[in-house]
């Protein structure tokens, strides 16, 4: 792996690690609102993206080099409808998405071949996200902003487990 490659991967770890930091702060803000479901839903994907980050933290050490952490922002997290909480995940996850294809793109201009397969696992595992998160925001537009339907949406979200997670 060379500099720019390894460059790359170090800025990606930090983005992997922010997106966890952020999904974390969301989940503290669901408990405020007391949506347990969606504070449940958000903590596992503080997980995942930590185990996004350390995929790669992992790979690098396998190639014989040794990442270098980056600072992690404080989050700003701001919402007041579970609605309003997912578009935003949709948002910060097209930025992920657009990260990784970027990442991708110098993986390819280095000829890296290793890091291209790691990537593919990356690539779909963000069509799956976004595709999940899209049809979370259907449902809570379905479900309305109180009520019933937005209890039921709520234990659904509390349902999702780390087995369903694929690794
Ligand atoms: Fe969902 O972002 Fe990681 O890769």
């Amino acid at each position: 792996m060379n500099q720019r490659m390894l460059d790359a991967v170090n800025a990606q770890i930090q983005a992997e690690f922010q997106s966890a930091y952020t999904y974390l702060a969301m989940s503290a803000r669901f408990e405020e609102m007391k949506m347990s479901g969606a504070a449940s839903w958000m903590r596992l994907q503080w997980e995942e993206e930590t185990d996004h980050a350390l995929k790669f933290f992992d790979h690098v050490i396998r190639r014989g080099k040794t990442p270098e952490l980056q600072q992690i922002k404080q989050p700003k997290v701001s919402f007041d409808t579970a609605q309003d909480a997912f578009k935003q995940v949709l948002e910060q996850e097209r930025m992920v998405t657009r990260l990784i294809h970027g990442l991708y793109e110098v993986a390819v201009e280095e000829k890296d071949y290793a890091m291209q397969t790691l990537l593919h696992w990356y690539i779909d595992e963000q069509v799956e996200e976004e595709d999940n998160v899209e049809t979370i925001i259907d449902s809570l537009r379905l479900a309305g902003q109180s009520g019933q339907g937005l209890f039921l949406v709520d234990r659904e979200l509390g349902l999702r487990s780390p087995e369903d997670e694929e690794e």
